[in-house]
């Protein structure tokens, strides 16, 4: 992996040293509308914030410093403030809600808060002991912005932290149980930039990046800042950036590198229909899909409809960002990919030992960021042996490839079988009426479980026996007949994480 001197702070290096190499002219975040806010621009705010953080909010370094609000140049000025002080930056969901936010102060023993004004409501509810909220982009005498304003205009000497400082707190989305928070540090930030976005991405300073995810997941933090700034690049950072909101601005600010999941791909590919739907894709050079597997039909559906590769990948909030992944030419539908340059990969069983490739079994990782969960015992569950358990079931081919299999919990065993459920979604992805597939067991006395399928059906299709008929045989022309769905359930949509992430767990308990 990549190595860093002893003294660091990666918020000097995304943004000073930047501007040292490129000048202070360049665009660094452009927003929907409006002029794009310079490298510039963006270090004097930073400097002017990080001020405020030191010498009127009491911040010291090591302190954890809460973000919250939709995805602004100004949340991530915030964060990049809160790094170059010295302090631990912990970004929130928009979607968390008091209860969880009070849980995450408490584990995280977070004592300010930079919020928007607009995401106050579920904050100030916590009422999370001793937290001091400081809120900005509303009219109070104490807006952050009004103290920024008012701060030197001097830059803010940033606090020459250890590489191995931490340097945010981020929680895992959490399908199920209590949240765990993973402490990162300022080597880890600059470390998935010269892994994965250096040699995969390989982005470039004209480079224009954008995408779904929040900054309060890591995918997007890595992704919409930390990637593009390393690169001297620009990110339009949009506060809705659902599908219906990307396909136009993809247009109009010549995005050329795109972050998403398969689900925001399947949909704009309903949206793009045969004749494109009047979108102008032709700036985009890079596709990123992570989050959840992509199967091949997505992947194949969006090659033939725009003509571009997606890369894919597969990352963890426990190591930051992508880990396994290909680029262009290296890229096989249907599979993750390799090792990314600075890691290893394996698959081992549940007593850690290496498989042989073909066999299935746990995938377990290693690199330049490594798993440190925040005081929490399923540590010793998910680091075994130095090597990282992410919870994946994977094969790797005989060709080095890994492939997934399914989440480790989510195999399901019918009557002796094993099936994946991916597997059989992927089947299912290729009939035209299907928009969304999840296939998760059911306990069935007979056989154990059986693969019940839940469909979401693209507009104009209709339920009923036909469409199961249909579904059948369209499964049944590519996969073994037991692995055939023995129900199938048609939803207006599928249950999903904050993060977008399917909560088969939901699914399980539907009757
Ligand atoms: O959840 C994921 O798969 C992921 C992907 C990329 C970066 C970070 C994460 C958590």
């Amino acid at each position: 992996g990549p190595s860093y001197p002893r003294r660091l702070n990666c918020a000097v290096e995304l943004l000073d040293a930047t501007v040292e190499r490129f000048g202070p002219g360049r665009p660094a975040f452009r927003t929907g509308s409006g002029e794009p806010w310079t490298y510039g621009r963006l270090r004097e705010q930073v400097d002017r914030i990080a001020h405020v953080l030191t010498a009127r909010l009491g911040v010291v370094p090591g302190n954890r410093v809460l973000l919250r609000g939709p995805t602004t140049p100004l949340l991530a000025a915030c964060w990049l403030a809160v790094l170059k002080a010295g302090a631990v930056a912990v970004t929130v969901l928009a979607q968390q809600r008091a209860r969880e936010l009070r849980t995450i102060c408490e584990l995280a023993e977070v004592s300010h808060a930079l919020c928007d004004e607009r995401s106050l409501e579920g904050l100030t509810e916590a009422k999370a002991p001793g937290l001091r909220i400081t809120p900005y982009g509303s009219d109070g005498p104490d807006d952050l912005l009004r103290l920024a304003a008012a701060a030197p205009p001097t830059p803010y000497p940033a606090v020459p932290t250890a590489a191995d400082d931490v340097a945010l707190i981020a929680f895992t989305s959490g399908t199920t149980g209590r949240p765990k928070g993973c402490l990162h540090f300022h080597r880890d930030v600059l470390a998935v930039a010269d892994t994965f976005s250096a040699q995969v991405l390989r982005p470039e300073p004209e480079d224009v990046f954008a995408g779904s995810p929040p900054l309060g997941f890591t995918f997007g933090l890595g992704g919409l800042v930390v990637f593009p700034l390393r690169a001297g690049a620009s990110a339009l950072l949009l506060e809705q950036a659902g599908p219906k909101q990307l396909l136009p601005a993809i247009a109009e600010h010549r995005v050329s590198v795109l972050f998403t999941a398969p689900t925001a791909y399947r949909v704009m590919l309903e949206s793009l229909g045969r004749d494109g739907g009047g979108h102008d894709l032709g700036s985009l050079r890079r596709c990123v899909s992570a989050g959840e597997n992509l199967p091949a039909a997505t992947w194949r559906a969006w090659h033939e409809r725009t003509g571009l590769r997606i890369i894919n990948g597969i990352g963890a909030t426990e190591l930051l960002h992508i880990f396994i992944s290909a680029a262009d030419e290296a890229i096989r539908p249907g599979a993750t990919g390799l090792p990314v340059p600075g890691w290893q990969a394996r698959i081992v069983d549940p007593s850690g030992r290496p498989l042989p490739d073909g066999e299935p079994g746990l995938l377990a990782v290693r690199g330049p960021v490594g798993c440190r969960y925040l005081a929490d015992p399923r540590q010793t569950e998910y680091v075994r042996d130095g090597w990282n358990l992410t919870g994946d079931t994977y094969v790797r081919e005989r060709d080095g490839y890994f492939r997934y299999v399914a989440r480790a919990d989510d195999m399901i065993i019918s009557a002796g079988y094993n099936i994946a459920g991916p597997e059989v979604e992927d089947a299912l992805l290729h009939h035209p009426d299907v928009a969304e597939a999840a296939v998760v067991g059911r306990p069935d006395e007979l056989r154990g479980q059986i693969a019940v399928a839940y469909v979401v059906l693209r507009e104009g299709a209709a339920p009923g026996d036909d469409a199961v008929q249909a579904l059948n045989a369209a499964v049944r022309e590519r996969l073994a007949p037991y692995k055939c769905p023995r129900s199938i359930v048609f939803l207006d949509a599928l249950p999903r994480t904050a993060t977008g992430k399917l909560q088969r767990f939901r699914l399980r308990d539907l009757r």
